[in-house]
Parts: C-alpha cells; sequence; structure tokens
C-alpha cells in the first residue's frame, strides 16, 4: 500500500485552508447568487490573505434541494454559478497565484433528479436499480423507523415499484449503494475526471456513512446522535471502500484528501488518516461541533465548558500522534459562525475572533477558515421563519411548531444553531447588500455589514483582518507552527488556554484567555519574548484581559 503521507513535510500540512460556499462570496451578474466569475474577481483579495487551499463547497448541477449537497450530474457545473469554461478559468487564475483548489465531493448520495436515480426508479430489474438501496413494499412496510437527519424517517415509498429508498438526509438524497462494484467504479470515474482538469484535490461529503448495515437492525428510540454512532457511520466495509477508491485514482495524483468525519471518533481516527492506510490525508472531525447539542441534537443547543475545547484538540493531538494529520477548524457552512459560538460576538466582537484566528493558527494540523471570519462575521437575527432558506431549519420549524413549540422558541433555536448562520453573504463593504450583489440576494445579508465588511477592516489599522493577515505571514514563517510537538500547558485551567509548540524550527508558547474576564495568570515561561499580541502592547505580565490572545517566543 502506497504511504498516504510520510511524516514527511508537505504542501497540505503546511497549507490554510480558506472556505468558499459560492452561493455566497460575490455575485458578478446580479442575480443575487454568487459565482465562478465573482471568486475569479475576488482571487487577489484571497491571495492578500496569505491562505493557501481554497475549498470550494458544491458547485455541481444540482436542484438544490440541500444547496448542491444533493448533485444530479458530477461532470456539470450548476449555471447559477456559470458554465464549465468558466470553472477551467478559475481553476487557471486560482494556480497563476500560487493557490490551489479542493473540490467538495458528494458521493454518500446523489440528487433524485440523477439519471442514475430516474433509471433506478423504473423497475426492479433496471440496470441502475443497485445504484441505490430498495427495501420492502407497502404490504410489509420499510424494514426500520431510523431517523433521517433533515426529519422524518430514512425509507421514502416509491409507488413505482411498490418499494422504499434509503435515504440518511432528504428523501430528494438517496444513498448510493457502494455494495454495488459498478457505482464504485463510476465514483473512481468522477474523481479521474476532475483530478484529470487539475484540482488539487476534495474534501469528501460524510464519507464515513457510505458503508451501511445491511441487516437495517431495528432501533427504537435512539437519538439522532446514537444513529450516527451505531448505525450510520463506520460501517462494516468503509475502510475497504475508501482503500479502493484510494488505490484506484487518488493514489496516482498529488492531491489532498479531508474527510468529513460523522462519529469517526479519535480512537479510530488513524483508521482513516493513518500515513500507511492508504485511505485519506485527514478528516474534519465533529466532535467538537456536536458537543454542546442536546438529545434533540442542533436545535437543542446547550452551553460548552472551554475545557471542553481544549480536550478535543489536546485528544485528537495525542490520539493521532505521527501517524494521522489533524484538521483544526471551529465552523464551517454547517456550523454557527465561531466569533458568536465559541467567542463573544458583542462586547469583545475583535479581541475573541482575533483570539480563535490565533488558536487556529497556531494549533498543530491544517487549519480550514470560513470565508468571512478574517473580517470576524458573526451569526444573523433573521427573526422569522419565512427568511431562513435552510432545509434542515425549515423542516425543523415545521415538526416543532406542530408539536406545540412556540413560534418565538423555534426561531431563537435557529438564530442560535441554524445553518444559515455561517452563509449569509459576505460583507464587501458598507452598501446594499454589503457589496455582495447588485440584485436580491438569495439568502439576506447580515444587517451589521453597515460597519462589519472588509472596506473598513482595509482601512482600520487594528482590525481583524490585519490581525489575520500577520498571523497566516506567522504561521508561513515559522515551521513549528505546523510540524511543532503541541504540547497544552495548562489543561485544568478553566477558561485559559496555554500551550507551546516546538521542534528543532522553533520554540512557542501561545496564551489564550477564552472569556470575558480579567484573569490573573502566571506564565509557565521565564525566558520569554512576546511576538503578537490581539491587544496594544503594554499588557500586565500576570494577567490576562478579557479575550487576549498573546504569542511568545522561548528562548
Ligand atoms: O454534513 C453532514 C453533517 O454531519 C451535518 O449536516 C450535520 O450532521 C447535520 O447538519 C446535523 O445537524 C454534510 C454537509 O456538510 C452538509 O452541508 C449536508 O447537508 C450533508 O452532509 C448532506 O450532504
Ligand atoms: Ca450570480
Amino acid at each position: 500500500m502506497k504511504q498516504t503521507h510520510g511524516s514527511s513535510e508537505t504542501w497540505w500540512k503546511e497549507g490554510i485552508i480558506y472556505q468558499i460556499y459560492p452561493q455566497s462570496f460575490y455575485d458578478s451578474n446580479g442575480d443575487g447568487i454568487g459565482d465562478l466569475q465573482g471568486i475569479i474577481q475576488k482571487l487577489d483579495y484571497i491571495k492578500s490573505l496569505g491562505v493557501d487551499i481554497i475549498w470550494l463547497n458544491p458547485i455541481y448541477d444540482s436542484p438544490l434541494d440541500d444547496n448542491g449537497y444533493d448533485i444530479s450530474d458530477y461532470r456539470a457545473i450548476n449555471p447559477i454559478y456559470g458554465t464549465m469554461d468558466d470553472f477551467d478559468e478559475m481553476l487557471e487564475e486560482i494556480h497563476k497565484r500560487g493557490l490551489r483548489l479542493l473540490m467538495d465531493l458528494v458521493v454518500n448520495h446523489s440528487s433524485d433528479e440523477h439519471d442514475w436515480f430516474k433509471e433506478s426508479r423504473k423497475s426492479k430489474d433496471n440496470p441502475y436499480r443497485d445504484y441505490y438501496y430498495w427495501r420492502g413494499g407497502k404490504s410489509e412496510g420499510p424494514p426500520n423507523n431510523w431517523p433521517a437527519v433533515f426529519g422524518g424517517t430514512v425509507w421514502e415509498y416509491d409507488n413505482a415499484t411498490d418499494e422504499y429508498y434509503l435515504h440518511y438526509f432528504s428523501k430528494k438524497q438517496p444513498d448510493l449503494n457502494w455494495e454495488n462494484p459498478k457505482l464504485r467504479q463510476e465514483i473512481v470515474d468522477i474523481i479521474r475526471w476532475w483530478l484529470d482538469k487539475g484540482i488539487d484535490g476534495f474534501r469528501l461529503d460524510v464519507i464515513s456513512m457510505i458503508s451501511k448495515h445491511l441487516d437495517f437492525p431495528k432501533a427504537d428510540g435512539a437519538t439522532l446522535g446514537e444513529m450516527f454512532t451505531q448505525y450510520y457511520c463506520n460501517g462494516p466495509r468503509v475502510h475497504e471502500f475508501v482503500q479502493e477508491m484510494y488505490e484506484k485514482s487518488l493514489k496516482d495524483y498529488d492531491v489532498m484528501t479531508v474527510g468529513e468525519g460523522p462519529a469517526i471518533t479519535k480512537e479510530i481516527g488513524n483508521d482513516y488518516t493513518g500515513q500507511n492506510r492508504g485511505e485519506l490525508n485527514m478528516i474534519f472531525p465533529l466532535d467538537l461541533m456536536f458537543a454542546d447539542w442536546g438529545p434533540d441534537g442542533r436545535f437543542d443547543p446547550g452551553s460548552l465548558d472551554r475545557r471542553h475545547i481544549k480536550r478535543y484538540f489536546r485528544e485528537w493531538n495525542d490520539a493521532l500522534g505521527d501517524d494521522g494529520w489533524m484538521s483544526v477548524f471551529l465552523d464551517n457552512h454547517d456550523f454557527p459562525r465561531m466569533v458568536s459560538r465559541f467567542g463573544n460576538d458583542t462586547t469583545y466582537r475583535t479581541e475573541s475572533a482575533k483570539l480563535l484566528l490565533t488558536m487556529l493558527l497556531t494549533l498543530r494540523g491544517t487549519p480550514s477558515i470560513h470565508y468571512g471570519s478574517e473580517i470576524g462575521m458573526t451569526n444573523v437575527k433573521l427573526g422569522s421563519i419565512d427568511r431562513y432558506k435552510d432545509i434542515e431549519s425549515l423542516n425543523f420549524y415545521k415538526v416543532a411548531i406542530g408539536k406545540g413549540m412556540t413560534d418565538a422558541e423555534a426561531i431563537r433555536r435557529i438564530e442560535i444553531s441554524g445553518r444559515d448562520n455561517v452563509r449569509t453573504p459576505m460583507q464587501w463593504n458598507d452598501s446594499t447588500h454589503g457589496g455582495f450583489t447588485t440584485g436580491k440576494p438569495w439568502l439576506e445579508s447580515n444587517p451589521n455589514h453597515e460597519s462589519l465588511n472588509v472596506e473598513n477592516e482595509e482601512s482600520a489599522n487594528n482590525g481583524i483582518l490585519a490581525f489575520f493577515r500577520q498571523m497566516t505571514a506567522f504561521r508561513k514563517a515559522n515551521k513549528a507552527m505546523s510540524y511543532g510537538v503541541f504540547t497544552d500547558l495548562d489543561p485544568e485551567h478553566p477558561h485559559v488556554f496555554q500551550y507551546e509548540r516546538k521542534d528543532v524550527n522553533g520554540w512557542f508558547v501561545v496564551v489564550l484567555n477564552m472569556s470575558d474576564k480579567i484573569t490573573p495568570y502566571e506564565l509557565s515561561e521565564s525566558k520569554r519574548q512576546l511576538l503578537i499580541s490581539n491587544y496594544t502592547p503594554g499588557s500586565n505580565a500576570d494577567e490576562l484581559r478579557p479575550w487576549e490572545a498573546r504569542i511568545y517566543s522561548i528562548s
């Protein structure tokens, strides 16, 4: 088995990922939807951030039931984003600037409007029938009542052939049957088709879900989280499938892969990312993202003890060791804006945004920054359900109201934890819709764009944007930030995260006060020089100000 990666140094360990949600980044033709020409126009800005790898959420043909995570043609660009020529131009312009492009590959399921599914549902003996999972019938009913992620159950009855088909997500996202070698070959062909176009890798959607428990046992009363852990993820053949995919496609290219890993725990992280596994380079673990959810999942949000954040990074770092490789992120298009969820997006928005960016850019692992984090973009309060777009929030609202929850309570929960929070248009300036579009945006821009925008940040001297650029430059200038050993120097402190990064290239200590409290704090190293702080100099040596972040070099 060819090594997926040695402990050797490589671009995807040192690179910084910048995630672009295509619908929301920049609209070049005034139809209210971000597009590829819009991204091209902003590539110089992206380059100026000091990032290296663009992760683009799905831009393939799709009915947008789940905003593109329901693909109807894997080799076509959704016309709302532009043409394949626009894509080729964008890729060329990305490479011209020394940047790289990760595409988002969604192969646990397709759209129900994909030709494969249109064929599959035609008859029980159709050649494409076994590209999907069909079971049961009207008389015997579905195999079980497993809950679907976006509401209802995972089995949808199809009249035409009197059988049910499986969908872990929406009923317009039928799960692909990876038990079928023909389907697996189709995926290999798609991967090679895109890699031959010159892209630099993939983020693989819910890759831990592609192998099913084919007996589909009953699981009455389990929460969605328990379903992920016990039934939906890490199925019996998942490694066989991922290794075959790697062996037949990825291994022939100098590319990177990051698998989205629902229910991949630190104990099994290296089963997916170990250097000799021939599977993936890294994963996006989700256990921190789910950590403050109650039994009812996303819309049952709680609060998170700061020690949980420290423990997550420490334990994953220790579990992967030098064999696997970690990703470092605090939000993406599925989880609320990090400054609202893990920082303080009111009194200390600037300080806490800078602190969280410092954490992302000084921990061990490849950092992934969601668009807008470089200016501290926040969650949004839209107030009424008809202003929300995400299928997960809309379905939750319908069910919750149906069960008697008040509108106010349902909206409150969506405002805290819904996915539209982290998909609002990029805020370029203080003009209408934040300069994202001259038309009507597909999703409203956050009203705070009037003060919170790139233009204001560019002219601010102590702004978040300037700090972000300083931090990416610092990370690039110090390889110890990529490869240095990570040690948590104060695991027990309730809200101060103090850790060191150390190897032959350098020795640094990072101190982060993840709270609104002025905190008396004794630093562990005496021979230290303050390199970077998110407060103007003159910091009090034995006291940390609210959300104060400091980086020291140790001699
Ligand atoms: O996300 C899967 C996933 O784990 C999250 O959607 C989360 O579990 C869900 O929102 C529960 O609250 C991936 C994509 O990132 C997401 O955007 C898609 O909606 C989903 O898969 C289906 O493709
Ligand atoms: Ca457009």
